[in-house]
């Protein structure tokens, strides 16, 4: 089966044609059916007729998490709860969740475009596929689980926790793929690696994402787990998992550009970048109904190619998310991007893949201490090699930074393990 290639492969003058047509049709629904956005879009001056050109996007107000809190819970959908057949949440890190709604159309196009992207990955109805998302509100699970459905792929969905029970299934199944974010896969293959677990593992294929990933941290996955593994990028606010993911040839994460128009700004000054610079990925979901977004502010930082792939597909591709500018740390007035500090510590032999940032403020000035966990006990008993070892890890730091760190040797499995998100970060200046 082959999924919709004339669409994936459209010349990209086509897709722009069916890009422009869906945004008029969009402010026009927007308008008509959802009376905040109504009153933004007249402030502005903006109707379906002003939009001539996709460049005319301008003209259209950026919507932020800020707007789908300040109309919680449904105020920002465009159909009756009649209408809406699902609806998940994200949980933010303080309040409300921001709550998104689908109708039936809303749905089949995410199975689509999930199913889509879990093909160019090299996904097929012969996979047996082991869901270790969690489920419920969260996206991550359902959106891969209807997208791999439909694929005629076979589906487990066991979701996260209980990982011993997940080994056992992946190794009485033969599970084929794992679907998980990289640090449950990370945590999944030192358990099965303690179980002796690993030779009986069947995959082949891992379908990772909804956080960072460095590449040195995904060779290492699939080393472990002897798979093969893709980043799939998405959040909850444009429909969730779904909105892009890498095909075979991993050169950045094709974007479901019929269903997702992209832009990239300046965070700072809310500027629209030339094409192919880095800033804040900025997307408006051209289909959805449920809960559409008008230039959405993700607050992620990536980069977006528009050259053709070598796998066919003209979507553009976006780079791996580098950051987010909100969780961009600043440390004395350094921005520093946690994926940097992973990419320098996957250098290192004797550490484990698990780290923590600890950042803290005194006499107005930040610290950062970076915790990294040994890879095993016996280290321990070695000072001066362990010695070396801070100090070479923080050379290293200084170089990619341009900042001092501390850093800090943890024992070996000392620190926490993730089943869904990893939290590496504690803030601790304004405690
Ligand atoms: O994480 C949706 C998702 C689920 C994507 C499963 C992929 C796979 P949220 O919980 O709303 O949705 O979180 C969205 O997670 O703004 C990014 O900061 C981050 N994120 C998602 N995918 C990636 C990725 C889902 N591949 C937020 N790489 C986004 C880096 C990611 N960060």
């Amino acid at each position: 089966m082959f999924f919709q290639k004339s669409i994936e492969t459209m010349p990209r003058q086509k897709l722009e044609e069916l890009q422009l047509e869906r945004l008029k049709r969009l402010v026009k629904y927007c308008s008509d059916n959802i009376p905040y956005y109504n009153r933004r879009l007249c402030g502005a001056g903006v109707t379906a007729d002003k939009i001539k050109t996709l460049d005319d996007i301008k003209y259209i107000p950026y919507t932020t998490k800020d707007d789908i809190r300040d109309t919680y819970p449904f105020g920002l959908f465009g159909q009756p709860l009649k209408k809406i057949v699902r609806i998940h949440a994200s949980s933010g890190t303080t309040g409300k969740p921001t709550v998104v709604g689908y109708t039936q159309n809303d749905i089949d196009n995410w199975s689509d475009c999930m199913a889509r992207l879990c093909l160019a990955a090299g996904a097929g109805e012969d996979d047996i596929v082991h869901i270790a998302f969690g489920y419920g509100l969260f996206t991550g699970a359902l959106g891969l689980h209807y997208g791999l459905e439909k694929l005629g792929a076979t589906v487990v969905p066991t979701s996260s926790g209980n990982t011993e029970k997940n080994i056992m299934l992946m190794q009485d199944f033969k599970a084929t793929a794992l679907v998980s974010t990289p640090s449950y896969a990370q945590y999944i293959g030192e358990l099965a690696k303690e179980m002796g677990a690993l030779e009986n593992l069947s995959l082949r294929l891992g379908l990772f994402g909804s956080e960072g990933c460095t590449e040195e941290m995904r060779t290492q996955i699939e080393k472990t787990l002897s798979l093969f593994a893709t980043d799939n990028y998405g959040m909850s606010e444009l429909m969730g998992p779904g909105v892009s993911g890498e095909c075979k040839f991993r050169r950045g994460m094709h974007i479901n550009e019929d269903h997702f128009y992209a832009e990239v700004i300046d965070p700072a000054s809310g500027e629209i970048l030339p094409k192919g610079s880095a800033g804040e990925l900025v997307i408006t979901t051209l289909t959805k109904e449920g809960i559409p977004m008008l230039r959405y502010r993700t607050r992620d930082i990536t980069r977006i190619d528009y050259d053709a792939c070598e796998c066919g597909r003209t979507f553009a591709r976006m780079d791996k998310i580098k950051g987010r500018s909100d969780d961009m740390l600043k440390i004395r007035g350094v921005n520093v991007f946690p994926s940097q500090i992973e990419s320098v510590l996957m250098a290192f032999d004797n550490i484990a893949p698990h780290y923590q940032l600890i950042i803290t403020r005194k006499n107005y000035s930040d610290y950062l201490e970076v915790k990294v966990e040994l890879a095993d006990g016996s280290l321990l008993e070695q000072f001066s090699k362990l010695e070396n070892l801070q100090q070479s890890i923080r050379d290293k730091l200084k170089t990619v930074l341009g900042i001092d760190t501390k850093v800090s040797l943890a024992e070996h499995k000392s620190l926490e393990r993730f089943q869904g998100k990893a939290k590496r970060i504690l803030d601790l200046r304004n405690s």
